[in-house]
C-alpha cells in the first residue's frame, strides 16, 4: 500500500521530509501540501512532489480524501490545532518536536488520543532512532553500571533573531529532554538553569548559553550547556557516567587529516546532516505505522512528558539558580 501523505508547513523540515517521502523511502507518497505561505509550498511542489495539490487551508487538507496520513512540520506554537484536526479525523499523524509549546496544549492532545481509543500520533524525536544514541543506550544497559550522571551539549553554529531565550528549551533542549527519558528510562523531577555571561553573538532577544541541569526519579543529575550561536559548528556531544565506566555518545564519522602541521577533522554545521539517517529511520517506520491506520515511535504522550519538563525549565530560566519541581502523572494504558 503507497500511504498517500499530507504536509502542514513546508519550511526547512517539512520540505526535506517532502524530499525523503518522495526520493529516499517506501510505501509513501506526497499528495497534499499547505503553508501559510502559499509559495513555501509551490516551491516544495516544484522541488520534490510535482503531483501534490495545494491546498488553502491545513484543515482542509487534513479531511481530503486524498490523505491518508499527515505531517505537521509548522512552527511548534501551531502544532495543536492540527494534531487534533487529524486525530479528529482518524489519520496517523507525523508531529515535529515540539508536541506542543506548553504542557497544557500537549495534554490536550493526549487527551484526544484517549478518548479516540488508538494510537495515532508520532512525535519526532528522531534521536531515538539514531545509531549513536541507540549503541549508547545499549551501553548503558550492559556495560557502564547504573548511570550517576550525564554531561551533554547541544550547540548551533546560529539561530536567527527570531529565536528567543524560551525557544533554547522548548525548540532545542527538547531533544536532550526527549533523549535522555528515554536512554535513562527515567522521570524529571526537577530543572534548574545557571545563565553564564552573555556570549558576544547573542541576540537581544536571546540569552545565550545556557545549563540546564536536570534531576530525574532515580536520582541522575543531567547537565547540557545550549550554545545556539557557537559559531563553529554544529556539536551535540553527551557522556554518561555510571558506576563502572564511561559511555560517549560518538561523533558523526569525519576523515582525521595530518595536513600543514595540523590534526583535523572536519566538524559539521548543519542539524540536517547530522540526523540525516535518523530522520529516514523515523519516517520510514512512520509511513509502516501508518499504513496500518496506527502510529510508532515516540508517542503523544512522550510529547507531553517533554512538554512537563520544558515547562519547568522555562521557569527555570526565569528563576535562575532555583530548583523548579516537575511532578509527572502516571502513565495511560494507551501508552503502556
Ligand atoms: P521553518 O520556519 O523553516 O518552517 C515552518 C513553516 O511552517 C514555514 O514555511 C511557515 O510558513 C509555516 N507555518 C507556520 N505557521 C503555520 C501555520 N499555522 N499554518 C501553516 N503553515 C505555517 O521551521 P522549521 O525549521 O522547518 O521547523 C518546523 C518544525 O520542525 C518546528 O517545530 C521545529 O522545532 C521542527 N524541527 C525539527 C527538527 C529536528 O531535528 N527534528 C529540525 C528542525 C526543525
Ligand atoms: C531545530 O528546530 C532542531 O530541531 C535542531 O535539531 C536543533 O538542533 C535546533 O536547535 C532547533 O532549533
Amino acid at each position: 500500500m503507497t500511504v498517500k501523505i499530507g504536509v502542514i508547513g513546508t519550511g526547512a523540515i517539512g520540505s526535506d521530509h517532502a524530499r525523503r517521502i518522495n526520493q529516499v523511502l517506501s510505501g509513501g507518497k506526497i499528495t497534499a501540501l499547505h503553508d501559510f505561505y502559499p509559495a513555501s509550498a509551490e516551491s516544495t511542489k516544484t522541488r520534490f512532489a510535482a503531483d501534490a495539490e495545494i491546498f488553502a487551508s491545513g484543515e482542509e487538507l487534513i479531511n481530503s480524501p486524498s490523505v491518508d496520513a499527515v505531517l505537521v512540520t509548522t512552527t511548534g506554537a501551531t502544532h495543536e490545532a492540527y494534531v487534533l484536526a487529524a486525530i479528529a479525523a482518524g489519520k496517523p499523524c507525523f508531529c515535529e518536536k515540539p508536541l506542543a509549546t506548553t504542557a497544557a496544549a500537549a495534554k490536550r492532545i493526549v487527551a484526544a488520543e484517549i478518548a479516540g481509543g488508538q494510537r495515532l500520533v508520532q512525535v519526532g524525536f528522531m534521536r531515538r532512532y539514531d545509531e549513536g544514541y541507540v549503541a549508547l543506550k545499549q551501553a548503558v544497559q550492559t556495560q557502564t553500571g547504573a548511570p550517576i550522571m550525564v554531561h551533554a551539549a547541544h550547540r548551533n553554529p546560529t539561530v536567527p533573531t527570531s529565536y528567543n531565550t524560551p525557544m533554547a528549551i522548548h525548540d532545542t533542549l527538547i531533544h536532550e529532554i526527549d533523549v535522555f527519558r528515554w536512554l535513562l528510562d527515567d522521570d524529571y523531577v526537577s530543572a534548574m538553569v545557571t545563565f553564564p555571561r552573555r556570549a558576544a553573538r547573542s541576540h537581544a532577544q536571546l540569552r545565550d548559553p545556557q545549563i540546564v541541569t536536570l534531576k530525574t526519579a532515580k536520582g541522575v543529575v543531567i547537565n547540557t550547556e545550549i550554545f545556539v550561536n557557537c559559531h563553529y559548528g554544529y556539536d551535540i556531544q553527551c557522556e554518561v557516567v555510571g558506576e563502572d565506566g564511561i559511555a560517549k555518545l560518538p561523533d558523526p564519522m569525519a576523515v582525521s587529516m595530518r595536513l600543514a602541521a595540523k590534526l583535523q577533522s572536519p566538524i559539521l554545521t548543519d542539524w540536517k546532516d547530522r540526523f540525516v539517517a535518523s530522520y529516514d529511520v523515523e519516517l520510514q517506520d512512520f509511513l509502516r505505522a501508518a499504513a496500518r491506520g496506527t502510529a510508532s515511535g515516540p508517542t503523544a504522550w512522550d510529547g507531553y512528558m517533554a512538554a512537563i519538563a520544558s515547562d519547568a525549565c522555562v521557569t527555570a530560566q526565569e528563576n535562575e539558580g532555583q530548583a523548579i519541581a516537575i511532578n509527572c502523572p502516571p502513565r495511560p494504558a494507551l501508552y503502556a
